[in-house]
């Protein structure tokens, strides 16, 4: 039997956690033919006697684990509580679940169900078909809960994954394994955003369920996603390998276009000379700064033979790019006129070579394994 531990973290949750710990003692009978399931509270000292009823609900089940820590917010308490879990308590997967009751603890069996079916990351979405945020939500919260996910989906251009800053989840031990080290260093929502980032960096199989999100109607929020907004935004911009794949794209043509300046103008060399050699050059650079920094979490053997051949694919595919922008720019000027040529091309490289090239590099250059 297989066993699935329950994290809640608590901070003043003593409103809602013996409601909570009760529908969770049912949810375990319904899943006791193939699961294990227990359950560790992570309070953080809550002035509110959270522990103390903790405390009094072990002596009558079995299954009830507490870890006390200090007051350090949302990430460190999990990091506590994954760490206590993987010494203690051997576990199979591990599940983030608030304490408020905002996560409804009927939904388990349906995470549970596809960890069995071969998932390694189940994400509770609100964010999917079926799932849902309160209607009676501020439009502001709203606002910034949507617009947060979708910055963060098109920050990665992870855009299947709809929900990133929502703790329900259930991941199998070994993704959190890989992660601990690097999420450790976050907290509250980026915490969250970082364990999806290094899962999928980890070839971790994620997987998302509708999930409804309900209002907590005892205590108050802790965190807000406004506070994060400049942490979540840094951490995109040094994690992406989106992001990263545009700035060396950014760098290249600066390169391109410096090379052919100096030659042209300066040295006098021919046009089509001067072209060559600095477009060429750009793509070395490119091809190196995307395998050393982009991709490098999928950087490329170190032999002979797979560099040599992946710089052909990477020649090859920028050589489509060339050619993309060639027809599309004289495609465009044939159709509406020339004055507009400089649009037309910012048009072409945000919307046709960017997602070509980064599309291509995933799938033909730096794979996933
Ligand atoms: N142990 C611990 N739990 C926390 C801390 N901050 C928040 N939590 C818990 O994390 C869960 C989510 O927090 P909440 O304030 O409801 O955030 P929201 O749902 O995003 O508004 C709840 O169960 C909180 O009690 C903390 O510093 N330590
Ligand atoms: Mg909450």
């Amino acid at each position: 039997m297989r066993n699935a531990i329950i994290l809640l973290p608590t901070y003043n949750e003593a409103g809602s956690i013996e409601k909570l710990i009760t529908i969770l003692s049912h949810i375990r009978e319904e899943v006791s033919s193939n699961w294990n399931l227990e359950v560790l509270v992570i309070d953080s000292t809550s002035p509110d006697g959270t522990a103390e009823i903790v405390k009094k609900l072990q002596k009558k089940y079995g299954f009830l684990h507490l870890l006390m820590t200090k007051k350090e917010g949302l990430g460190k308490a999990y990091f506590q509580g994954f760490t206590y879990t993987m010494q203690h308590l051997h576990p199979y997967v591990m599940f983030e679940m608030d304490a408020d009751l905002s996560h409804d603890p009927r939904e388990i069996p349906q995470f549970l169900k596809k960890i069995a079916q071969g998932a390694d990351f189940v994400i509770g979405s609100r964010y999917i078909k079926n799932g849902s945020i309160p209607e009676d939500w501020g439009l502001h919260r709203k606002i910034f809960s949507i617009v947060g996910n979708l910055i963060v989906r098109l920050g990665f251009m992870k855009l299947k994954i709809t929900e990133w800053t929502n703790g329900y989840r259930a991941i199998k031990t070994w993704v959190i394994q890989s992660s601990l080290n690097t999420v450790k260093h976050y907290s509250g929502y980026v915490f969250q955003i970082a364990i999806i980032d290094q899962a999928l960096k980890n070839k971790a199989q994620i997987e998302e369920i509708p999930i409804q999100f309900t209002d907590r109607k005892h205590g108050v929020s802790k965190i807000s996603f406004s506070q994060y907004i400049v942490q979540i935004l840094l951490y995109i911009f040094l994690n992406s390998s989106f992001i990263k794949f545009v700035i060396v794209g950014g760098v290249g043509f600066i390169i391109d276009f410096s090379i052919s300046f100096f030659l042209i103008e300066k040295a006098f060399a021919e046009v089509w000379l001067a072209t060559l050699a600095s477009t060429e050059t750009a793509i070395i650079c490119n091809f190196l700064s995307n395998n050393f920094w982009s991709f490098s979490y999928k950087k490329l053997e170190s032999t002979k033979k797979t560099y040599i051949l992946s710089f052909f694919k990477f020649n090859l595919i920028s050589s489509g790019s060339i050619i993309i922008q060639t027809l599309g720019i004289q495609l465009l000027v044939v159709m509406f006129g020339k004055p507009m040529w400089y649009l037309y091309k910012v048009f072409i490289i945000l919307f046709i070579i960017i997602p070509y090239s980064y599309f291509f590099y995933n799938k033909v250059v730096w794979k996933d394994r």
